[in-house]
């Protein structure tokens, strides 16, 4: 009996450590088709912390990629570099984030197929303390830029 009662509360405790972050709010996620042959793109889209606790992304996972992890390009010295953010990014309570061109983005790395223009693909975001959010990316032409979504 009490075996069984302790597997119940470790099952309880898993259902809630990976439960969906119903307080963040993702708009307008999207990505670049790519083309043939190259197995790297990049991800972007707006976060909406709606909740009253900070919010850290760690990562995210998809059936389409091998790794997808957080960067941020900036200049150094005229050039794009492109960096690892391997803390995440923090989302205050209220705070909005923009994944964008030329900023921070999810990088997609090892894509299993090829990313379409019109295509949606699945998106698994993941958080610190186990919490998870799906949404989905739009599929956008090669040349698409934040400017020109949504409008
Ligand atoms: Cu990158």
């Amino acid at each position: 009996m009490r075996q069984a009662t302790r597997t119940l509360w470790a099952l309880i405790l898993l259902t809630t450590m990976s439960s969906a972050l119903a307080e963040v709010r993702i708009k307008d996620a999207w990505s670049r088709a790519t083309p043939p042959g190259i197995e790297r793109g990049a991800g972007y889209m707006t976060l909406h912390n709606t909740g009253e606790q900070a919010r850290t992304l760690t990562g995210a996972s998809a059936t389409w990629a091998q790794r997808i992890e957080i960067h941020e390009s900036r200049e150094v010295d005229g050039q794009m570099r492109m960096q690892a953010l391997p803390d995440g990014l923090t989302l205050q309570p209220g705070e909005s984030l923009e994944l964008a061109p030329m900023g921070r983005h999810l990088m997609l790395m090892g894509l299993t197929e090829r990313l379409t223009q019109g295509d949606t693909l699945a998106l698994t975001l993941e958080f610190r303390n186990g919490g998870t959010l799906n949404t989905q990316l739009d599929v956008r032409g090669p040349d698409a830029s934040t400017s020109q979504s949504s409008h």
